[in-house]
């Protein structure tokens, strides 16, 4: 018997109100491999701008090139439309375990700083190719070696400037590094929602005879209606819109939203973001001698061994062959007989796979390999070209728990980087790229066997809701057709 558990509740956690900061709680985290927009972290330092006025938006491409030039959002959608699944991940992602050891400064983040998204727009290689860049330059004609992404929003570490930040010129014109021009967040997943709507309420509402009436009678005021729920949606406020920069596979700090101006520079950005935060220092320095110039701006996460983060939750927990509560009463023992569902993410930067999760229940002595997947149907090949190669892997593994113990888990990528074993040793003053084993205390066996119990008497009450049988059929295809309809319409990846 499996009972499913859910200790955290679904609503999003903020963090800060002004700039507005905000994550999800990680179980709603793992519970989507594409993330749902309202779900997706929030990260901004300064006041969310409104950009109204989309015909006067433009992008102003400058600096050193030879001839300058304003695009509008229709140039720029000239162009040909990508999809990429890409994970955004918060340099400071899983802070707040690393200020446990020594106090960090910096928005307290627990795991779930980040999110993964269908990204839709333009590539910057196609962009700069249109002011006489060709793909795969280091250096301009004149010089410029850095392409710098200035936003309209405000921000006091910059004075009342824009916020801004940079990447190699190499990085921006190679098509293969994927950095886009977006216009469009999970775009496409507001198919499976509108068509898993229509069906459960055409059928649900109408018989045959009615909704075909109906359909004759209302196709033109009706079908505007639902052409304008089924078209992609634009990008939101809170993640971009009109315009945001997506660097896959680099920290979320270079990924400008609100896009005002791509300027050519000899230099990388001096920004404040790039030369006095996101870089990391280590442990010994502190705010009386550090030295800003003395590091790199962070770039591909993580950067410190190039490895990758992985995070775990407890989410499920099987007991042999009875109802977990009473068979708990009957048999005290069967505590110590627990089998817990580990699940979670892994990620690593610059496009490196996954290539094995390793899990232990003894604190680190023992291990298990967890199983990894991305998409239902097609197994998980690190860097194969069937997989998200920016995107997070998910893994699972069903083990024997003892009833007071450390579930550890670590990921290793295709470049053979493991995760750092302790926080100590990575601690740095800024806190960031905490990607250090992430461990989970299972004396918390009881506390989910109460939680199994709570979600168990929700179920029941659910039941009682007027929810018949029909609908739940209905439901299912509804869901069934969904997910064909947003299979043939995403290239990269699928909704599950
Ligand atoms: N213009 C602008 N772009 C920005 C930021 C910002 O404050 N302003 N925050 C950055 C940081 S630190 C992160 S982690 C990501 C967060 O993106 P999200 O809010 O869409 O999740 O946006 C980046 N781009
Ligand atoms: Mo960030």
């Amino acid at each position: 018997m499996e009972i499913e558990l859910s200790c955290n509740s679904y609503a999003f956690e903020s963090l800060t109100v002004e700039p507005f900061n905000a994550e999800p709680p990680r179980s709603a985290l793992i519970s989507s491999y594409v993330t749902p927009v309202d779900f997706f972290y929030k990260r901004n330092h300064g006041p969310i701008p409104i950009v109204d006025d989309i015909e006067s938006y433009y992008v102003s491409i400058c600096g050193l090139i030879e001839n300058s030039k304003d695009l509008f959002m229709r140039d720029i959608r000239m162009l040909r439309k990508y999809n990429i699944t890409a994970t955004l991940q918060c340099a400071g992602n899983r802070r707040t375990a690393m200020s446990n050891v020594r106090t960090v400064k910096g928005v307290g983040w627990d795991v779930s700083a980040i999110g993964n998204a269908v990204w839709s727009g333009a590539k910057l290689a196609d962009v700069l190719e249109l002011v006489g860049i060709p793909n795969l330059t280091s250096v301009t004609r004149s010089g410029g070696k850095h392409v710098e992404f200035v936003s309209i929003d405000k921000c006091k570490e910059e004075n009342g400037g824009p916020y801004k930040a940079s990447i190699p010129l190499s990085q921006a014109t190679n098509p293969e590094a994927d950095v886009l021009l977006a216009y469009e967040m999970n775009g496409e997943a507001q198919y499976s929602v509108v068509a898993l709507f229509l069906v459960v309420w055409a059928t649900s509402c109408l018989n045959p005879v009615e909704l075909t009436s109906w359909l004759t009678l209302n196709s033109n005021a009706y079908s505007k209606f639902f052409l304008s729920i089924i078209m992609p949606k634009p990008l939101n406020r809170d993640h971009g819109y009109p315009l945001r920069v997506v660097v896959p596979g680099v920290i979320g700090a270079r990924s400008v939203k609100w896009l005002d101006t791509i300027n050519i520079l000899a230099e990388e950005c001096q920004g404040f973001f790039m030369q006095k935060d996101y870089k990391m220092f280590p442990p010994s320095v502190n705010w009386d001698n550090i030295n800003w110039k003395s590091r790199r701006p962070l770039m591909d996460f993580p950067v410190q061994h190039n490895t990758e983060t992985c995070w775990l939750t407890v989410r499920n927990l099987l007991t042999r062959g009875r109802e977990c509560d009473e068979a708990w009463k009957a048999d005290p023992q069967l505590l110590y007989n627990l089998q817990a569902k580990v699940s979670g993410y892994a990620v690593s930067g610059g496009g490196r796979g996954i290539e094995r999760v390793d899990i232990s229940v003894d604190g680190g002595k023992n291990w298990v390999e967890a199983s990894r997947y991305q998409k239902t149907g097609i197994p998980y090949i690190a860097d194969h070209m069937s997989s998200d190669k920016w995107a997070w892997v998910f893994f699972e593994v069903i083990i024997d728990i003892p009833h007071s113990t450390q579930i550890v888990a670590k990921a290793v990528d295709t470049a053979a980087n493991v995760q750092p074993e302790s926080v100590e040793t990575i601690w740095n003053l800024r806190g960031v790229l905490n990607t250090s084993w992430h461990r989970v205390q299972v004396r918390e066996a009881l506390c989910l066997i109460r939680c199994a119990k709570r979600k168990r008497r929700l179920l029941a009450k659910q039941k009682l809701l007027p929810f018949g049988k029909v609908s739940v059929v209905i439901l299912l295809c509804g869901g069934g057709i969904a997910s064909i309809i947003s299979l043939t319409n995403l290239n990269h990846t699928e909704i599950m």
